[in-house]
Protein backbone atom coordinates (compact mmCIF):
# COMPACT_ATOMS: atom_id res chain seq x y z
CA UNK A 1 0.00 0.00 0.00
CA UNK A 2 1.21 3.47 -1.05
CA UNK A 3 1.66 5.88 1.80
CA UNK A 4 0.09 9.33 1.15
CA UNK A 5 1.99 11.91 3.52
CA UNK A 6 -0.30 14.53 3.84
CA UNK A 7 1.01 15.77 7.37
CA UNK A 8 3.02 18.73 5.74
CA UNK A 9 4.12 20.69 2.71
CA UNK A 10 7.95 19.44 4.72
CA UNK A 11 7.95 15.97 3.74
CA UNK A 12 9.21 16.03 0.26
CA UNK A 13 12.08 14.42 -0.78
CA UNK A 14 14.51 15.85 -3.12
CA UNK A 15 14.05 14.53 -6.92
CA UNK A 16 16.68 12.97 -8.99
CA UNK A 17 16.83 16.78 -10.89
CA UNK A 18 17.74 18.48 -7.20
CA UNK A 19 20.19 15.91 -6.12
CA UNK A 20 21.99 15.96 -8.93
CA UNK A 21 21.92 20.25 -8.64
CA UNK A 22 22.96 19.73 -5.18
CA UNK A 23 25.91 17.18 -5.94
CA UNK A 24 27.05 19.97 -8.69
CA UNK A 25 26.98 22.49 -6.65
CA UNK A 26 30.42 24.68 -6.23
CA UNK A 27 30.80 25.27 -2.25
CA UNK A 28 33.12 27.12 0.16
CA UNK A 29 33.14 27.90 3.44
CA UNK A 30 30.28 30.17 4.20
CA UNK A 31 31.08 31.12 7.66
CA UNK A 32 33.63 32.97 5.79
CA UNK A 33 31.01 34.02 3.68
CA UNK A 34 33.10 32.24 0.63
CA UNK A 35 30.21 29.45 -0.90
CA UNK A 36 29.50 30.69 -3.97
CA UNK A 37 26.30 29.00 -4.78
CA UNK A 38 24.78 30.20 -1.04
CA UNK A 39 26.10 33.94 -2.13
CA UNK A 40 24.24 33.43 -5.36
CA UNK A 41 21.01 31.88 -3.63
CA UNK A 42 20.92 35.28 -1.03
CA UNK A 43 21.51 37.36 -3.69
CA UNK A 44 18.41 35.81 -5.88
CA UNK A 45 16.28 35.80 -3.26
CA UNK A 46 16.99 39.58 -2.10
CA UNK A 47 16.07 40.42 -5.55
CA UNK A 48 12.80 38.74 -5.00
CA UNK A 49 12.00 40.13 -2.21
CA UNK A 50 12.80 43.58 -3.31
CA UNK A 51 15.27 43.88 -0.09
CA UNK A 52 19.32 44.87 -0.38
CA UNK A 53 20.52 41.00 1.06
CA UNK A 54 19.60 38.22 2.55
CA UNK A 55 20.98 35.23 4.87
CA UNK A 56 21.01 31.49 4.38
CA UNK A 57 20.03 30.01 7.39
CA UNK A 58 19.03 26.39 8.45
CA UNK A 59 15.07 26.88 9.19
CA UNK A 60 12.21 28.96 9.23
CA UNK A 61 12.19 29.03 12.79
CA UNK A 62 16.18 30.70 12.60
CA UNK A 63 14.91 32.66 10.14
CA UNK A 64 11.87 33.97 12.21
CA UNK A 65 13.91 34.07 15.60
CA UNK A 66 16.96 36.17 14.28
CA UNK A 67 14.70 38.76 12.68
CA UNK A 68 12.91 39.27 16.07
CA UNK A 69 15.87 39.02 17.68
CA UNK A 70 17.84 41.84 15.54
CA UNK A 71 14.59 44.04 15.46
CA UNK A 72 13.44 43.42 19.52
CA UNK A 73 15.34 44.63 22.72
CA UNK A 74 14.63 42.22 26.12
CA UNK A 75 11.65 43.77 27.70
CA UNK A 76 9.72 44.41 24.32
CA UNK A 77 6.56 43.37 23.50
CA UNK A 78 5.62 42.24 19.99
CA UNK A 79 1.93 42.67 18.89
CA UNK A 80 0.87 39.39 16.60
CA UNK A 81 -2.20 37.09 15.95
CA UNK A 82 -2.48 34.57 18.70
CA UNK A 83 -2.02 31.68 16.64
CA UNK A 84 0.96 33.18 14.94
CA UNK A 85 3.73 29.82 14.43
CA UNK A 86 6.79 32.40 16.11
CA UNK A 87 5.01 31.93 19.29
CA UNK A 88 3.12 28.56 19.03
CA UNK A 89 5.54 26.30 17.20
CA UNK A 90 8.90 27.39 17.99
CA UNK A 91 9.34 25.99 21.53
CA UNK A 92 9.55 29.35 23.30
CA UNK A 93 12.29 30.92 21.47
CA UNK A 94 10.94 34.58 21.57
CA UNK A 95 11.11 34.68 25.39
CA UNK A 96 14.08 32.12 26.16
CA UNK A 97 16.22 33.62 23.60
CA UNK A 98 15.40 37.49 23.66
CA UNK A 99 13.53 37.89 26.54
CA UNK A 100 10.13 39.31 24.50
CA UNK A 101 6.96 38.73 25.06
CA UNK A 102 3.60 39.24 22.75
CA UNK A 103 0.54 40.69 23.15
CA UNK A 104 -1.73 38.58 20.85
CA UNK A 105 -4.91 39.12 18.63
CA UNK A 106 -7.21 36.61 17.86
CA UNK A 107 -7.83 37.33 14.66
CA UNK A 108 -10.04 35.61 12.27
CA UNK A 109 -7.95 33.05 10.31
CA UNK A 110 -4.66 34.85 11.56
CA UNK A 111 -5.45 38.13 9.39
CA UNK A 112 -4.66 41.43 11.52
CA UNK A 113 -7.20 44.10 11.17
CA UNK A 114 -5.27 47.57 11.73
CA UNK A 115 -7.81 48.55 14.63
CA UNK A 116 -6.99 45.66 16.85
CA UNK A 117 -3.27 46.21 16.10
CA UNK A 118 -3.60 49.94 17.05
CA UNK A 119 -5.73 48.96 20.34
CA UNK A 120 -3.00 46.16 21.23
CA UNK A 121 -0.13 48.86 20.93
CA UNK A 122 0.87 49.97 24.46
CA UNK A 123 0.91 53.60 25.13
CA UNK A 124 4.76 55.22 26.69
CA UNK A 125 5.37 55.47 30.21
CA UNK A 126 7.95 53.42 32.62
CA UNK A 127 5.48 50.83 33.68
CA UNK A 128 4.44 49.40 29.89
CA UNK A 129 6.83 47.30 27.99
CA UNK A 130 7.85 48.79 24.75
CA UNK A 131 5.73 47.70 21.63
CA UNK A 132 8.09 47.09 18.92
CA UNK A 133 6.94 45.07 16.43
CA UNK A 134 4.16 44.16 14.32
CA UNK A 135 4.60 40.05 13.11
CA UNK A 136 2.29 38.74 10.23
CA UNK A 137 2.38 35.19 8.23
CA UNK A 138 1.79 34.78 4.96
CA UNK A 139 -0.09 32.32 3.99
CA UNK A 140 -1.10 31.68 7.69
CA UNK A 141 -0.32 28.37 9.11
CA UNK A 142 -3.08 27.91 11.79
CA UNK A 143 -5.14 30.10 10.34
CA UNK A 144 -6.10 27.24 7.35
CA UNK A 145 -3.14 28.64 4.91
CA UNK A 146 -5.15 31.94 4.81
CA UNK A 147 -3.29 34.60 2.34
CA UNK A 148 -3.32 37.92 3.19
CA UNK A 149 -4.87 40.80 0.75
CA UNK A 150 -2.19 42.81 -0.27
CA UNK A 151 -4.48 46.15 0.71
CA UNK A 152 -4.72 44.52 4.05
CA UNK A 153 -0.71 44.57 4.41
CA UNK A 154 -0.35 47.98 3.14
CA UNK A 155 -2.77 49.23 5.82
CA UNK A 156 -0.97 47.49 8.40
CA UNK A 157 2.63 48.81 7.04
CA UNK A 158 1.29 52.40 6.75
CA UNK A 159 0.08 51.99 10.39
CA UNK A 160 3.31 50.39 11.77
CA UNK A 161 5.39 53.00 10.48
CA UNK A 162 3.05 55.72 11.68
CA UNK A 163 3.17 54.07 15.07
CA UNK A 164 7.41 53.25 15.08
CA UNK A 165 7.73 49.65 15.00
CA UNK A 166 8.92 47.26 12.60
CA UNK A 167 7.11 44.81 10.60
CA UNK A 168 8.35 41.30 10.74
CA UNK A 169 6.78 39.19 7.93
CA UNK A 170 6.73 35.47 8.42
CA UNK A 171 6.82 34.09 5.21
CA UNK A 172 7.32 30.49 5.53
CA UNK A 173 4.37 30.08 2.43
CA UNK A 174 4.72 33.55 0.81
CA UNK A 175 5.27 31.52 -2.46
CA UNK A 176 1.48 29.95 -1.53
CA UNK A 177 0.28 33.32 -1.30
CA UNK A 178 1.86 34.69 -4.06
CA UNK A 179 0.80 31.60 -6.86
CA UNK A 180 -2.79 32.29 -4.95
CA UNK A 181 -2.79 35.99 -5.76
CA UNK A 182 -0.27 36.75 -8.42
CA UNK A 183 0.67 39.45 -6.22
CA UNK A 184 4.46 39.69 -6.33
CA UNK A 185 7.01 38.52 -3.62
CA UNK A 186 8.16 42.07 -3.30
CA UNK A 187 5.05 43.60 -3.32
CA UNK A 188 4.07 41.86 -0.21
CA UNK A 189 6.97 42.24 1.72
CA UNK A 190 7.67 45.94 0.89
CA UNK A 191 5.97 46.98 4.20
CA UNK A 192 8.21 44.23 5.57
CA UNK A 193 11.74 45.61 7.40
CA UNK A 194 12.64 41.99 7.54
CA UNK A 195 11.11 38.92 6.23
CA UNK A 196 11.79 35.54 6.36
CA UNK A 197 10.99 32.77 3.42
CA UNK A 198 11.31 28.77 3.60
CA UNK A 199 12.73 26.32 0.70
CA UNK A 200 12.08 23.19 2.84
CA UNK A 201 7.94 23.88 2.65
CA UNK A 202 5.93 23.94 -0.55
CA UNK A 203 9.20 23.98 -2.37
CA UNK A 204 10.32 20.90 -1.65
CA UNK A 205 13.80 21.80 -0.73
CA UNK A 206 15.57 19.48 2.05
CA UNK A 207 16.40 22.45 4.01
CA UNK A 208 17.00 26.01 4.05
CA UNK A 209 14.90 29.19 4.69
CA UNK A 210 16.32 33.21 3.69
CA UNK A 211 15.69 35.97 6.35
CA UNK A 212 15.87 39.51 4.11
CA UNK A 213 16.09 42.80 4.82
CA UNK A 214 18.27 45.63 5.22
CA UNK A 215 22.02 45.57 4.75
CA UNK A 216 23.49 46.24 8.41
CA UNK A 217 20.31 44.48 9.96
CA UNK A 218 21.24 41.53 7.99
CA UNK A 219 25.13 41.52 8.92
CA UNK A 220 23.28 41.58 12.59
CA UNK A 221 21.44 38.63 12.09
CA UNK A 222 24.44 36.96 10.48
CA UNK A 223 26.22 37.40 14.01
CA UNK A 224 22.62 35.90 15.81
CA UNK A 225 23.02 32.94 13.22
CA UNK A 226 26.54 32.04 14.47
CA UNK A 227 25.57 32.87 18.19
CA UNK A 228 22.83 30.17 17.52
CA UNK A 229 24.99 27.62 15.57
CA UNK A 230 23.40 28.00 12.55
CA UNK A 231 26.68 28.97 10.53
CA UNK A 232 27.19 26.65 8.04
CA UNK A 233 30.64 25.76 5.66
CA UNK A 234 30.03 24.39 2.46
CA UNK A 235 26.13 24.97 2.53
CA UNK A 236 26.13 25.07 -0.96
CA UNK A 237 24.74 21.95 -1.45
CA UNK A 238 21.62 22.77 0.33
CA UNK A 239 21.87 26.33 -1.65
CA UNK A 240 22.33 24.68 -4.89
CA UNK A 241 18.70 22.87 -3.94
CA UNK A 242 16.92 25.73 -3.14
CA UNK A 243 17.86 27.41 -6.38
CA UNK A 244 16.45 24.30 -8.30
CA UNK A 245 13.95 24.49 -6.35
CA UNK A 246 13.12 28.27 -7.35
CA UNK A 247 13.59 27.19 -10.66
CA UNK A 248 11.54 24.58 -10.93
CA UNK A 249 8.82 24.26 -8.48
CA UNK A 250 7.82 27.70 -7.50
CA UNK A 251 5.28 27.93 -10.58
CA UNK A 252 3.61 24.81 -10.20
CA UNK A 253 2.89 25.28 -7.03
CA UNK A 254 -1.01 26.40 -8.02
CA UNK A 255 -1.15 22.10 -8.75
CA UNK A 256 -0.97 21.96 -4.44
CA UNK A 257 -3.87 24.53 -4.19
CA UNK A 258 -6.18 22.90 -6.58
CA UNK A 259 -5.07 19.55 -4.88
CA UNK A 260 -6.02 20.70 -1.87
CA UNK A 261 -9.21 21.64 -3.36
CA UNK A 262 -10.01 18.91 -4.61
CA UNK A 263 -9.00 17.42 -1.29
CA UNK A 264 -11.24 19.22 1.06
CA UNK A 265 -13.94 18.28 -1.56
CA UNK A 266 -13.57 15.09 -1.47
CA UNK A 267 -13.53 14.93 2.33
CA UNK A 268 -16.30 17.48 2.80
CA UNK A 269 -18.92 14.72 1.45
CA UNK A 270 -17.75 12.38 3.86
CA UNK A 271 -20.39 11.63 7.26
CA UNK A 272 -19.78 14.30 9.76
CA UNK A 273 -17.49 16.31 8.00
CA UNK A 274 -16.77 20.49 8.23
CA UNK A 275 -14.09 22.48 6.54
CA UNK A 276 -13.63 25.07 9.37
CA UNK A 277 -11.97 27.43 6.22
CA UNK A 278 -12.51 27.55 2.74
CA UNK A 279 -8.93 26.28 1.14
CA UNK A 280 -6.98 29.02 -0.44
CA UNK A 281 -4.05 27.18 -0.31
CA UNK A 282 -2.25 23.82 0.03
CA UNK A 283 -3.94 23.53 4.00
CA UNK A 284 -6.64 21.84 4.30
CA UNK A 285 -8.87 21.47 7.99
CA UNK A 286 -11.04 19.70 8.69
CA UNK A 287 -13.23 17.96 11.41
CA UNK A 288 -15.19 14.94 11.63
CA UNK A 289 -18.61 14.99 13.98
CA UNK A 290 -18.04 13.39 17.74
CA UNK A 291 -14.55 12.57 16.14
CA UNK A 292 -11.21 12.64 18.44
CA UNK A 293 -8.28 14.15 15.70
CA UNK A 294 -5.84 12.28 17.33
CA UNK A 295 -7.76 8.82 17.15
CA UNK A 296 -8.64 9.42 13.62
CA UNK A 297 -5.04 10.51 12.62
CA UNK A 298 -4.02 6.84 14.32
CA UNK A 299 -6.88 5.41 11.86
CA UNK A 300 -5.89 7.09 8.93
CA UNK A 301 -2.04 6.17 9.38
CA UNK A 302 -3.65 2.28 9.80
CA UNK A 303 -4.86 3.06 5.69
CA UNK A 304 -1.66 4.54 4.70
CA UNK A 305 -2.97 8.32 5.13
CA UNK A 306 -0.42 10.36 7.42
CA UNK A 307 -2.61 13.86 8.32
CA UNK A 308 -1.39 15.46 11.50
CA UNK A 309 -4.03 16.54 14.17
CA UNK A 310 -4.19 20.80 13.90
CA UNK A 311 -3.82 20.87 17.57
CA UNK A 312 -5.86 24.10 18.22
CA UNK A 313 -9.40 21.95 18.83
CA UNK A 314 -9.66 18.38 19.74
CA UNK A 315 -11.43 17.38 16.29
CA UNK A 316 -9.58 19.44 13.63
CA UNK A 317 -7.10 17.58 10.98
CA UNK A 318 -4.68 19.46 9.18
CA UNK A 319 -4.01 17.75 5.99
CA UNK A 320 -1.11 19.56 3.44
CA UNK A 321 -0.51 19.05 -0.13
CA UNK A 322 2.76 19.15 -2.57
CA UNK A 323 5.15 18.02 -4.44
CA UNK A 324 4.75 14.43 -3.66
CA UNK A 325 0.81 14.33 -3.49
CA UNK A 326 -0.55 13.96 -7.37
CA UNK A 327 -4.08 14.19 -7.90
CA UNK A 328 -4.28 10.31 -7.91
CA UNK A 329 -3.17 10.27 -4.28
CA UNK A 330 -5.72 13.22 -3.20
CA UNK A 331 -8.57 10.78 -4.90
CA UNK A 332 -7.38 7.41 -2.99
CA UNK A 333 -6.61 9.42 0.10
CA UNK A 334 -9.82 10.37 -0.28
CA UNK A 335 -11.34 6.48 -1.00
CA UNK A 336 -9.22 5.55 2.08
CA UNK A 337 -10.93 7.80 4.61
CA UNK A 338 -14.39 6.86 3.29
CA UNK A 339 -13.86 3.18 4.29
CA UNK A 340 -12.70 3.91 7.79
CA UNK A 341 -15.67 6.84 7.75
CA UNK A 342 -18.66 4.28 6.35
N1 LIG B 1 5.62 24.86 10.18
C1 LIG B 1 5.52 23.44 10.37
C2 LIG B 1 5.26 23.10 11.84
O1 LIG B 1 6.14 23.76 12.67
C3 LIG B 1 3.87 23.42 12.28
C4 LIG B 1 4.44 22.88 9.47
O2 LIG B 1 4.43 21.65 9.29
O3 LIG B 1 3.63 23.66 8.94
N2 LIG B 1 6.68 29.73 9.84
C5 LIG B 1 5.58 29.05 9.44
C6 LIG B 1 4.37 29.80 9.03
C7 LIG B 1 5.60 27.65 9.43
O4 LIG B 1 4.51 27.00 9.06
C8 LIG B 1 6.79 26.97 9.80
C9 LIG B 1 6.83 25.46 9.83
C10 LIG B 1 7.89 27.73 10.20
C11 LIG B 1 7.80 29.12 10.22
C12 LIG B 1 9.16 27.10 10.71
O5 LIG B 1 9.88 26.45 9.76
P1 LIG B 1 10.92 25.28 10.14
O6 LIG B 1 10.11 24.05 10.38
O7 LIG B 1 11.80 25.20 8.93
O8 LIG B 1 11.67 25.71 11.34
Amino acid sequence: MKLIDLRSDTVTRPTPAMREAMARAEVGDDVYGEDPTVNALQERVAALLGKEAALFVPSGTMANQVALGVLTRPGDEIVCDSGAHCISFESGALAALWGVQARTIAAERGILDPASVEAAIRPQGDVYPRTRLLELENTHNRGGGAVYPLERVRALGALARRRGLHLHLDGARLWNACAATGVAPAEYASEATMVSVCLSKGLGAPAGSLVCGPRDLVAEARRLRKRLGGGMRQAGVLAAAGLHALDHHLARLPDDHANARRLADGLAALPGASLPFPVETNLVFVAFAGRSATELAVRLAKEGVLANPEGSRPDLLRLVTHLDVSREDVDEAVRRAARLLA
